[in-house]
């Protein structure tokens, strides 16, 4: 049996995609979180000098998006063909676009009143269109998952960026409106009432982010 090991900080955050793929796929790791301090001792250690990493049998390899992907096929939940594997994939860059291009700018902008119009910015602007696209692809697929008819990677993403955001919107007192989007919210539910997820959820140290 590989033995992994997924280490972050104590938060959500860039780590939890992979802790979410661990979950569902049902396979043991350990979910090691450290404090700042303890960071800073091991920083040197690491392969870019930032977390998380994962070592797989000894090996340790970085980069949270690609961490999420290896696991994710390793564990077969990356679709059934190339093209599933394909929307999983762009599904994965949207978020890492709406992350870089969006996100980013909120969560760093220290001026409260400019974070909140920033974050208004978004949620009334380029959102929408995010939110559409997915909207638009789960109708077409017609099975209440991103692809094929069972929870994948996909799933996952969205779950993951979608509840990312709202948490930073929480930030700065504004929600992520679905209503809109019967799909996606009926996804978020589906994803949170799976066993595993549900169980995962319960337990996982409560962070805000
Ligand atoms: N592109 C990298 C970014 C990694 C990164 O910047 N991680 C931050 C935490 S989210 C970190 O380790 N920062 C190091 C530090 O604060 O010293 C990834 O996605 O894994």
């Amino acid at each position: 049996m590989p033995q992994y090991k997924l280490t972050y900080f104590k938060t959500r955050g860039a780590a939890e995609l992979s802790r979410l793929v661990f979950t569902l796929a049902g396979e043991k790791y350990v979910d090691e979180r450290l404090e700042r301090e303890e960071w800073q001792k091991v920083k040197h250690n690491t392969p870019l000098e930032a977390l998380p990493v994962l070592e797989v049998d000894g090996v340790v390899v970085s980069q949270s998006a690609a961490i999420a992907r290896f696991l994710a096929r390793r564990f077969k939940l990356f679709g059934k063909t190339d093209m599933e594997e394909f929307a999983i994939d762009e599904a994965h860059e949207v978020f890492a676009e709406i992350f870089n291009r969006e996100l980013m700018k909120i969560f760093y902008e220290s001026d409260a009143t400019k974070k909140a119009e920033i974050a208004k910015a978004f949620i009334d602007g380029s959102l929408q269109k995010y939110l559409t696209f997915f909207e638009t692809r789960l109708k077409k697929n017609g099975t209440g998952f991103y692809v094929g008819n069972e929870l994948t990677f996909g799933d996952l993403i969205i779950y993951n960026g979608l509840t990312m955001t709202e948490a930073l919107l929480k930030m700065t007192k504004l929600d992520l409106n679905l209503a809109s989007c019967p799909e996606l919210a009926a996804l978020i539910k589906r994803v949170e009432e799976n066993p595993r997820i549900a169980k995962w959820i319960a337990e996982r140290p409560k962070t805000d982010m």
